[in-house]
């Protein structure tokens, strides 16, 4: 199965402009926790390099671009965020980074769990042991 595994949100939109909605069990497959986005990533700036022990996330653009990288410490794959209807869901145990973030990226994420950094595995040697029990 792809790493890769992306959800489209379909936009409710009419004539005044796009609306989405992101509902627990529904779009999201969890029950959302906590939300938290990323914005104002200088240029040349890559963030993420961790996996979480048991964090699930879904993340989408919903404004400009980044690229994510995903890595099961077998396989590596990648992707453009470059809509508001186009989200990502990461697993646990996946590595992954964000690079090429544009000026006007926010890149806006949805967790199943509060944040605890102790679920982080922020080493990619110790991530690649993890991964490979
Ligand atoms: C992830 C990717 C996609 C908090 O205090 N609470 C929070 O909920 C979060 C997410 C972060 N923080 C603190 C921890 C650090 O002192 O904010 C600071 C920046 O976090 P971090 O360096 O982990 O940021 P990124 O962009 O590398 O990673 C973030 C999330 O932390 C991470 O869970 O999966 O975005």
């Amino acid at each position: 199965m792809s790493l890769i595994q992306l959800i489209s949100f379909p936009p409710l939109g009419d004539d005044r402009g796009s609306l989405v909605a992101l509902e627990s069990q529904q779009s999201i497959p969890f029950d959302i926790k906590r939300v938290y986005y990323i914005f104002g990533t200088q240029q040349g700036v890559a963030r993420g390099f961790h996996a979480h022990r048991q964090l699930k996330q879904v993340a989408v653009c919903v404004t400009g671009r980044c690229r994510m990288v995903l890595d099961d410490g077998e396989f590596r794959e990648e992707v453009w965020l470059d809509s508001a209807t186009k989200g990502i869901f990461i697993e646990d145990m996946v590595w992954h980074e964000m690079h090429d973030f544009s000026d006007d990226c926010v890149l806006l994420v949805l967790a199943n769990q509060l944040y605890d950094e102790s679920d982080y595995i922020r080493d990619y040697t110790n991530f690649k042991e993890l991964a490979s029990d």
